[in-house]
């Protein structure tokens, strides 16, 4: 049995870090075309560096919850396969001991825009940083901003498409290709859950289950390791 994952922002929430369109959240405080998109930081690499390096001190700070703990568990149980592929920034689920694609980047890994040469991000990135493999100032956040190709789409597609299960949890369901996961694998017959504080309308979710992460989370899991 194979169980595809989806996580968003929500399942960081009860960790403190904040979700990107509830009341108070992210975009409403930052114009996402200043900060979240390769003109922005054409425009104005500090002001994006200073948004980024204010997350990566806050998720520093922050420890996994319930949920991620769940997930992980479920995942080192060798009777199911869990693909977890997440939209977050944060490294919640690997602190929590699990595996997880990053399709929007991380904010512990920086990149050159010249080489593409990938390293650890210092807590602080400045626009002055000098690539560590071939010394031009070209270094980014390794974030996929707005317009630009997420990652690992195709180990993404070919999970989806050998999914029995399918679980969206903590993501409102705005972004795509993400928002469009649940139509893959209702496509090919997998069972759909959407897991959230709010039901987001979808009517591609087969099941829609509504409370706290940190609660529904580790239910659902003891439901699906009790199945097995
Ligand atoms: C691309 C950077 C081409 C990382 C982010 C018009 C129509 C359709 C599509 C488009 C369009 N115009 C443009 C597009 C494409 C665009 C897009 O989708 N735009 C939307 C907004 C219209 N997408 C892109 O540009 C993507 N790239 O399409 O490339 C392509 C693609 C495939 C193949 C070839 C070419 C790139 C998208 C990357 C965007 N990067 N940010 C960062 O700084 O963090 S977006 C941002 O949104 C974050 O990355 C975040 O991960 C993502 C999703 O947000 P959510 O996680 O869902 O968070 P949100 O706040 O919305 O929701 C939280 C949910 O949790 C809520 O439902 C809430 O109720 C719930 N919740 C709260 N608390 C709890 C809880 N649930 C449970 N427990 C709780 N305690």
């Amino acid at each position: 049995m194979k169980i595809v994952i989806l996580t968003g922002a929500g399942i960081s929430a009860e960790s403190g870090l904040g979700t990107f369109r509830d009341k108070g959240g992210v975009w409403t405080q930052h114009d996402f075309a200043e900060v979240a998109t390769p003109e922005g930081f054409a425009r104005d690499p500090a002001k994006v560096h200073a948004f980024y390096n204010a997350r990566r001190a806050n998720a520093a700070a922050a420890k996994p919850n319930a949920a991620h703990f769940a997930l992980a568990r479920l995942q080192a149980t060798n009777d199911v396969e869990t693909f977890i592929v997440t939209q977050n920034v944060d490294g919640l689920h690997e602190a929590a001991g699990a595996q997880v694609l990053h399709m929007h980047g991380a904010l512990d890994q920086a990149i050159c825009a010249a080489c593409n040469a990938r390293w650890e991000a210092p807590v602080e990135m400045t626009a002055e940083d000098a690539c560590p493999f071939c010394a031009e100032t070209a270094t980014r956040p390794d974030i996929t901003w707005f317009g630009e190709i997420p990652k690992g789409l195709r180990q993404i597609e070919e999970a989806l498409l050998s999914a029995d299960i399918f679980a969206a949890i903590g993501t409102s369901g705005q972004v795509y290709p993400a928002a469009g996961f649940v139509e893959i694998a209702k496509r090919v017959g997998a069972v759909t859950l959407e897991v959230n504080a709010e039901a987001t309308g979808n009517s591609l979710f087969d099941e829609v289950v509504l409370g706290p992460a940190s609660e529904t989370v580790p239910a659902l899991v003891e439901r699906f390791l009790n199945a097995l």
